[in-house]
Order: C-alpha cells, then structure tokens, then sequence
C-alpha cells in the first residue's frame, strides 16, 4: 500500500505478440506491471518473431476474434481505466475503437503509438493507405505517441528526418491535434547531432525533452518508450514528466544491451531503476 498508492488501475494493451523480438507485448506486460498497473493483453497477430531485421516470420492476423471478445467482456462487464495501442492491422480500426468506447471505465484514458514506420518507411506488410486508417485512431487518442515519420505519414506528408527547425514540429505538433490526439507527444526530434528528444503537447504549448544521442540504433525502442509512458501517465505522472521519464528508460536500456545483441535491446536490465524512479516521483 505504501508503494501503490494508485493501484488497481487495469490497462488494456492491443498490439503484436511477436513471440520472440522484445518488441510490443512482450515489452508493454513487463514494463507496465513494473510501473505498477495492471497489464491486460488484446493480441492483434501472432507472430513468430518481429519484422525488423529477421529473415522471414509467420504472422496470424486476429482480427476475427476481436468483437468475440469485446463481446465476452461485455457479459462480464470487464473494462479498463487506459487502453495502450500499438502495432495493429488494418481491418483492426473500427474493432478497436468499439472497445476502447464500450469497455472504458468512467475517465479511462487512451494512449495510442500509431506503429507503422520508422526512418522515413512504413514497416514491411503495411499498405500506402493504412496511415489514413491509422489516422482514425489517433482522432480518438488522450495522448498520441508518433516518431516523425508517423506523424508526417498520419498528416498526408512526405517524412522530414533532418534539417528541421522549431516551427516545423509545431506546425506537425498542430497538424496532430487537428487529427483530433489531445496531447502529442513527438519522439526523436533533433535540432542539433548530439541531442535526441520529444516535443509535448498538451495543447496550450509545446515543451522539449533531450537525451545525449546514442550511437547506436535498436529495435523496440519505440515500444520500450510507449510502454514506461504509458504506465507512468496511469500512475498519475504528466505528460511531459512521463516522456522524460521513457526517454531516460530507452537510452539506460539501450547503454545496458550488449553489442552483439542484435534484434532489441535489454530493457528488463533497466527496471530497477524504472522501478525506483517511478517510487520517487509518485511518491
Ligand atoms: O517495434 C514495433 C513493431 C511491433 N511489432 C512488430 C514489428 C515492429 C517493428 O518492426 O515488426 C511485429
């Protein structure tokens, strides 16, 4: 009781199961049990192991079993005080946003990482047009968690990764809560080399957070990020204290993975001190 003072918070994940790759579901069950809040899981696929690097995979797509379940939870009356979306299929928008209305406890929040694209591309399988579907999903997001080439890709507009200023994230940052996201939280933003960031938004203005860039680049940082965010806003952290708080989480999980760990990186090395910083701040 001294530690979880806002226990009893059950969040509902709807991503991948990617059964090997630290990636999605894998990532969001540990990393939002260890903020404290119970994790639920709506698998939107199965697959062997994620699309970032491997030579191939298997992929069952689970859409079917969507509404049999929202429908089951009805009867029951389960529901949710947050639900955490990510790596989704297409036919998946119309499902996900019936449950998200019909299984939402009173308050019940929504954050929504609109994985499709990194690096300037969409991810291997999804179609051109599966950003505008996307983008219905964002329209009913609390917080809305793109990496620049999302949002660009949710906005209609081509990805812009470098030589950006200031006005530019503001006017995608707007762009956003035009699509309908009440705070925008923009991740890897950069104006100089050295330094990596987000820009927050709730709306009212726009805040940056920079971490020293690393050099390396890993797998399921995206999710890593999502995940600490997402059970930290449960907790009670803002926006922006909570982005901090990711930001820091991914670049201690990255400095922790060995060099020749290839697929993701070691963030279970980094919970104690998620843990103790999540102790600290909602203390
Ligand atoms: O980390 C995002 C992600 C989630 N799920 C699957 C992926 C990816 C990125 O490639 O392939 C299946």
């Amino acid at each position: 009781m001294l530690y979880y003072g806002a226990m009893d918070k059950r969040l509902l994940t709807i991503q991948d199961v990617s059964c090997v790759g630290q990636c999605s579901a894998t990532v969001a069950v540990p990393v939002v049990s260890a903020c404290g809040v119970e994790c639920a899981v709506l698998p939107s696929a199965v697959l062997s192991n994620h699309t970032g690097g491997f030579t191939g995979w298997t992929f069952r797509d689970l859409t079917e079993d969507m509404a049999k379940i929202e429908a089951e939870w009805t009867r029951q009356a389960i529901d949710f005080d947050a639900f955490y979306t990510g790596y989704v299929c297409p036919a998946q928008i119309d499902p996900i946003l019936s449950i998200m209305r019909t299984r939402a406890r009173p308050g019940a929040v929504r954050v929504v990482d609109p994985v499709m694209a990194d690096n300037g591309k969409l991810y291997p399988g999804f179609a051109d047009d599966f950003p505008r579907e996307m983008a219905r999903l964002c329209a009913d997001a609390d917080y809305l968690l793109p990496n620049l080439t999302e949002a660009a890709l949710l906005l209609g507009e081509k990805p812009v990764l470098e030589g950006y200023d200031r006005r530019f994230v503001e006017k995608t940052v707007a762009g956003l809560h035009a699509l309908g996201a009440k705070t925008v939280v923009l991740t890897g933003v950069s104006f100089e080399p050295g330094l990596l960031g987000t820009a927050v938004s709730d709306g009212t203005g726009v805040r940056y957070d920079f971490n020293p860039r690393l050099a390396r680049l890993s797998h399921g940082t995206g999710d890593v990020f999502a995940s600490v965010f997402a059970g930290s806003v449960v907790r009670g952290l803002s926006a922006f204290d909570a982005a901090a708080l990711a930001a820091d989480i991914v670049c201690r999980a990255i400095e922790l993975t060995d060099d020749s760990h290839w697929y993701g990186v070691s963030f279970e090395r980094a919970i104690p001190e998620l843990v103790d910083r999540l102790r600290v701040l909602t203390a």
